[in-house]
């Protein structure tokens, strides 16, 4: 009896800085309902999915940023899309800015996703670890990155999940350029990656990069399928946001590292495939087979250091 999900994408197209939570619900339930009609049991939605990406603006007020952040999930305009899912017996992905507090009383502020079952049960939750951008404005960009100002730093590590009889993983937009993120996932046997992104196609720090930045894309999340044997399952929220171009490229990648189904458009579609977890083994159990083939006391720098370091010596004394 093979593994198979029916898993779908569904990739938003731009969210304005003023639509109110309750319109994007509309839309990402309209995208719910198409993957019901193909008989998906899994449905993954981008990051921060419920308003624009609003650490491309520098706001002096943290009651200005707080409005961009969810206090509870499910809340007041969420609830809809949890009541319907479970309804229609489908599990998702949600890509979100969460605002918490802490044991002390102290407010946190995450990019947070979580991946909830076809029960309506929360199967786990994940906090973006890789921050991109800046912490500071920068006056000359023609936009800002401040996801190091409004957010910390994921505290849930790179959790895995059995769900949808099988294990599964999340990580969020910049995390999946860093191999660490998959190969910690695939350490534990992941099979099935779910991640949203917001990436603007334009990359101030270095504009000559800007022409490759779909191919970036998918590049990383390819090699991160391909060298972990994971199925990668990548949302965008796409389209020209508040002025700002972003790429498209939502895509089902397999455990071999082939697309096999990726978004045409800029705007909300949806694309599905059936995902047999029972493929993972394929690279898992031989090319990857890491138990077997990993030789960790050669990569002690990767965890000792977080910059580049002098070079080693090597053993060999000729
Ligand atoms: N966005 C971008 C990403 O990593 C970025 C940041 C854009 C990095 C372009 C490099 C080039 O896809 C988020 N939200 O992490």
């Amino acid at each position: 009896m093979s593994r198979t999900i029916v898993v779908g994408a569904a990739q938003l197209g731009p969210i304005g800085r003023h639509e109110p939570r309750a319109a994007v619900v509309e839309r990402m339930l309209a995208l719910l309902r198409e993957a019901s009609s193909r008989g998906c049991e899994l449905v993954v939605f981008p990051e921060l999915a419920l308003t624009t990406f609003f650490p491309r603006w520098y706001f002096m007020e943290q009651a200005e940023i707080d409005v961009f952040f969810e206090r509870e999930m499910p809340g007041p305009d969420t609830q809809a899309l949890f009541d319907e899912a479970r309804a229609l017996r489908i599990g998702f992905h949600l890509g979100y800015a969460e605002l918490t507090q802490d044991a002390a009383g102290q407010r946190r502020r995450f990019n947070t996703a979580i991946m909830v079952d076809a029960s309506g049960r929360l199967v786990g939750k994940y906090r973006k670890v890789h921050l991109p951008g800046h912490r500071e404005p920068q006056p000359a960009f023609p936009f800002q990155h401040l996801e190091k100002r409004y957010f910390e730093v994921g505290d849930l590590g790179l959790p895995t999940f059995d769900a949808f009889g099988g294990r599964v993983g999340m990580c969020i937009c910049n995390d999946r350029r860093w191999p660490e993120t998959f190969r910690v996932m695939g350490l534990q046997g992941v099979e099935l990656v779910a991640l949203g992104y917001n990436t603007p196609v334009h990359y101030p720090p270095a504009p000559e990069l800007d022409r490759l930045q779909d191919f970036h894309n998918h590049l990383s999340m390819q090699a991160g399928a391909y060298q972990n044997g994971t199925w990668v399952v990548g949302v965008a929220k796409a389209g020209c946001e508040e002025g700002c171009d972003l790429i498209g490229g939502s895509c089902i990648i397999a455990p071999s590292g082939e697309i096999i189904a990726r978004c045409a458009t800029l705007g909300d579609e949806l694309i599905s495939a059936e995902c047999d977890l029972d493929r993972c083994q394929a690279l898992q159990a031989t090319l990857f087979n890491f138990a077997l083939h990993r030789e960790p006391q050669h990569y002690g720098l990767i965890v000792e250091r977080k910059g580049v370091g002098p070079r080693l010596e090597s053993g060999d004394p000729a």
